[in-house]
């Protein structure tokens, strides 16, 4: 049984040459993103079995992110390609220092993975892991897509642990104000449930999140350089974040995500599955891409298992 299946769209992303606004910047170097591959590469690279589930243009982005994300360890062999649709692709500006705030475009309307559903996906290969993970930008490809994802969150005998991150992006569910709701909905059908604080919640801190999301049996609310609160049954577990030097937040929480999903198959206890999701976001907030080689096992164990007072 493979580990941890990750379901959603990948693009190739163009990263830029300097900073500045998308209209300045000359030149782009290109990588991979996509939120749920994210997490499938990073747990490979730690030493898990994952697979990547999607479909891609019959395209040369589509080989690449073939080739790249397998070149992890990732098995991409239930990925599908479309004759007809092309690769997402997008493209970023360098986040500001103080803010974080970049821009982004997108070129991914009426992608190939925007046309995934459960005809054209071996549903079998995608429950086929201990753990499913999910994100809510799945919801925002297009209505093919969120029926899917409401099929993958039906709560039924015998599933996979389910796992979903939020990843509420404004820009997807631009025209709609349905996102919030569609992304808690969503929520509510997973096992463990990983969100910022900042994605569409309103004010209130991590109480207020969980109690507008009560069913997970784990909600980590991540909240942002100050750390994250894990409710777990009766038990809120707060853990503070690694204070780094931040080249680009972009990958963090998929990292994070990984880095919690690791030490849940390892049958770590909660405080140390997020010191586990912070030691892989401290590693992917150092490099301006999405994907950091994440820390040795051996070394982040040890790092984990410092005192409190060494954290943070
Ligand atoms: O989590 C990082 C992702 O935001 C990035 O790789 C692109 O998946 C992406 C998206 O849809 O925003």
């Amino acid at each position: 049984v493979v580990d941890v299946v990750a379901l959603g769209e990948s693009m190739v992303t163009f990263l830029p040459s300097r900073p500045g606004r998308l209209a300045d910047v000359p030149s782009f170097d290109r990588g991979i993103g996509g939120a749920e591959s994210n997490v499938a590469c990073t747990l490979a690279a730690a030493g898990h079995s994952a697979r990547w589930v999607s479909r891609v243009g019959a395209d040369g982005f589509g080989d690449h992110l073939i080739e790249a994300i397998g070149a992890y360890g990732v098995d991409t062999a239930y990925v599908g390609r479309d004759a007809a649709r092309p690769t997402g692709v997008y493209f970023r500006t360098a986040g500001d220092r103080a803010t974080d705030a970049h821009e982004v475009a997108y070129y991914r309307a009426g992608s190939a993975a925007s046309a995934m559903s459960a005809a054209n996906l071996d549903l079998d290969a995608v429950r086929a892991g201990r753990v499913l993970h999910l994100s809510g930008i799945t919801a925002a490809l297009s209505a093919g897509c969120l029926e899917l994802m409401r099929e993958l969150t039906a709560r039924r005998p015998g599933r996979p642990l389910l796992s979903f991150d939020v990843n509420y992006r404004p820009g997807l569910w631009r025209g709609t104000d349905d996102g919030p709701a569609v992304l808690r909905e969503l929520a509510r059908g997973a096992d463990i449930v990983f969100v910022g604080e900042d994605e569409g919640w309103g004010p209130g801190g991590p109480e207020a999140v969980r109690a507008a999301l009560p069913e997970p049996a784990l909600l980590v609310v991540k909240q942002g350089g100050t750390g994250a609160t894990a409710f777990h049954g009766p038990h809120a577990t707060f853990v503070p974040a690694l204070t780094v030097d931040v080249v680009a937040a972009v990958g963090a929480g998929d990292a994070f995500a990984a880095g919690f999903l690791s030490a849940t198959l390892r049958g770590l206890p909660v405080r140390d599955r997020l010191r586990h999701g912070h030691l892989m976001a401290a590693a992917a907030l150092t490099v301006p891409g999405d994907l950091a080689v994440p820390p040795a096992r051996a070394h982040a164990d040890r790092l984990a298992a410092l005192d409190d007072g060494a954290w943070g």
